[in-house]
């Protein structure tokens, strides 16, 4: 067929093109769970009615303008879905307005950037350079339609529209209200159309702050006086226990529990974590969720700091770091303690250094405290047995009693390491990432191990406890097929839910009554605990989280995404699993987890209304 045949329109070519190669890419470069055919329909559907919103707007142009605005819009479009791609491969997960004003994050992922390329990413492109090439041709494939013409393509967007929303709202009632997963929303109106949802969403929070009065914190205030242990358990066996000690908290990157006790081809991954776990001077808590969300290491720190939720779109640490807090530093630099913080990275690198001065830490030792050479860095930069060893000094100068939170590096995506500094093999499967997790795993384990003896050695280790954290995951679920091979099991949504335990491990040294606890607790719980080690009384703090020593703790974790774990059971992708078996609960006994899942929405709610309402300005803390 001779080129300049073709009778379709070039609005409609760009349509067909984009449309389908869009649902290529959801359905075999993107991992977008599938669970039934009505799913299938409207991913091809969406794309196809999106793609021909955005081109059938051209047939209201003159042709020349047709032509600029179709190349330019398909170019743009495919240049959205192949960003979005590149950002899924990273954190399963798409990009929202705040996340995208995350700048000097992006430059520094340029390392990773690299990794997360393919080479079949071209396909992303292949449609708009055919339109760019037929726009260029001398034969014209624009349109010239009467009124009557211009207004029915136009109506008919409208139908296609009116069409995947009906289709959406059957598969998923409610979606819009419930919009707590992001896949969900793409799967079901696409990634164009949830693009403009998020901006929706965003100019909704920014005016949720400026209309927020004192009325609605009372309300909370109730709330979590009636779900917290009221007063602080005096008598139990810790409180008070690290009074007047340094806390040294470390927050491991990307640690995630199922290391402990690993080993590939004989060699255990994590010796070091693992001898401390049997010890009697170590508390180990074994059923510990990390509770992070798009801001990864800082949603975590935010949520150590605050006992506060972390938001479900972006990072509390970019988009409200000039919200009053009641935060840990504050709290500790009250009772006298110096507070700091050491991370060999950037320090605007998740927007540290403001909201670091905000929540109150005295110090804050950057990358600029710290000698770098190529001889000591490499992937993220400083390597962690560097940035521990360089930071004794510093350590050894402070007042005490001290609380100094460190952050580890080396254990990040990708996950490398030259090879000298490997002393574990990389593990075999189809995914390099969960391969050469072992190997920088072990290498912090190692790190961990000389920083105790250089704080032996620094006189620091006697007077301190030591409290270490892993942060988020660091195998998303983008490496299921190759993380059920590690484990000998199907990673199912029940399984993926537990893969969220992080390490949580509070070392008192000369303490004998160690040992692992099997509670339920998460990062929510960690501000409360660590105030009950101090013997500092929270009563009058306003906390989601509670000690995880009491009796009376809450008994439940939220992760974000509205997923839920108790003793009992575990709830996520809207089944309600028990947790002892792992088995979802027959059909007529789902409710069981209803009652809870209630209450999750509610405080994941009320915590979001905080940050966007930045309501703690109303109200006078104790
Ligand atoms: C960056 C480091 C890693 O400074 O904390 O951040 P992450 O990508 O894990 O959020
Ligand atoms: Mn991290």
């Amino acid at each position: 067929m001779q080129l300049r045949n073709i009778r379709m329109p070039l609005f409609m070519i760009a349509t067909v093109l984009f449309g389908i190669k869009t649902y290529v890419v959801y359905r075999f470069m993107f991992d977008l769970s599938i669970e039934n055919p009505m799913q299938e329909l409207i991913l091809l559907f969406n794309p196809i009615a999106s793609a021909y919103l955005i081109f059938a707007i051209s047939v209201w142009m003159k042709p020349k303008n047709q032509r600029k605005y179709l190349r330019w819009t398909v170019l743009l479009g495919s240049f959205i879905l192949f960003v979005n791609l590149i950002f899924y491969r990273n954190f399963t997960d798409f990009i929202t307005i705040p996340v995208l004003f995350q700048g000097n994050n992006a430059a520094d992922l340029t390392g990773s950037f690299l990794t997360l390329l393919h080479i079949e990413d071209v396909f992303i492109f292949a449609d708009a350079a055919i339109v760019w090439y037929l726009s260029r041709q001398r034969f014209d494939l624009t349109v010239k339609l009467p009124k009557r013409g211009k207004i029915a393509a136009t109506a008919v967007t409208f139908l296609l529209l009116a069409g995947n929303v009906v289709l959406a709202e059957i598969e998923r009632p409610m979606l819009f209200v419930r919009a707590f997963d992001r896949e969900y929303l793409v799967k079901n109106i696409g990634i164009f159309n949830y693009h403009v949802y998020d901006a929706t969403m965003q100019t909704k929070t920014r005016a949720q702050r400026v209309f927020a009065d004192g009325s609605e914190i009372s309300e909370i205030e109730t709330y979590l006086q009636e779900k917290s242990p009221d007063e602080a358990d005096k008598d139990a066996e810790l409180y008070g226990i690290a009074e007047d000690k340094n806390v040294i908290f470390v927050s491991v990157e990307s640690f995630q529990h199922f290391l402990y006790d690993s080993e590939i081809n004989g060699v255990e991954t994590t010796p070091f974590l693992n001898e401390l776990k049997e010890s009697s001077d170590t508390v180990t808590f074994e059923n510990f969720y990390h509770q992070t969300a798009q801001g990864k290491t800082s949603d975590s720190e935010f949520i150590v700091e605050n006992s506060l939720y972390p938001l479900g779109r972006g990072a509390v640490y970019f988009t409200h770091a000039g919200n009053e807090y009641h935060a840990l530093p504050e709290i500790l630099n009250n009772e006298g303690y110096e507070t700091s913080v050491f991370h060999a990275n950037n320090g605007s690198f998740w927007n540290r250094d403001v909201m670091y001065d905000n929540i109150g830490y005295d110090e804050f030792h950057d990358e600029q405290s710290f000698e770098v050479t190529p001889e000591n860095s490499f992937g993220w930069g400083l390597e962690d047995k560097a940035f521990f060893e360089q930071s004794i000094d510093y350590l050894k100068d402070q007042e005490q009693p001290f609380y100094s939170k460190f952050i580890t590096l080396t254990h990040h995506f990708p996950f490398e390491l030259p090879e000298e500094k490997a002393h574990i093999d990389k593990y075999d499967s189809n995914s390099n990432t969960l391969n050469a997790y072992f190997q920088t795993a072990k290498y912090t384990d190692e790190a961990l191990e000389q920083f105790f003896q250089q704080l032996k050695d620094a006189d620091l280790y006697e007077d301190s406890i030591i409290v270490m954290m892993g942060d988020h995951y660091g195998i998303s679920d983008f490496h299921n097929k190759a993380m059920s091979q590690f484990l000998g099991e199907e990673v199912d949504p029940f399984v993926q839910t537990q893969l969220q335990r992080v390490p949580f491990m509070i070392h008192i040294p000369g303490y004998e009554n160690g040992g692992v606890e099997d509670k339920v607790v998460g990062q929510i719980d960690v501000k409360p605990t660590l105030l009950h080690l101090l013997g500092v009384d929270s009563g009058g703090d306003m906390t989601f989280g509670d000690n995880m020593f009491s009796e009376k703790k809450k008994d439940f974790i939220a992760l974000r995404d509205g997923s839920f774990v108790t003793e009992e059971y575990v709830y996520t992708s809207e089944t309600c699993y028990d947790r002892k078996t792992g088995e979802p609960l027959e059909e007529g006994l789902m409710e069981a987890c209803e009652p809870v899942k209630q209450e999750v929405d509610q405080e994941l709610n009320y915590s979001d209304n905080i940050i966007y309402g930045d309501l703690f300005r109303f109200y006078d803390f104790k």
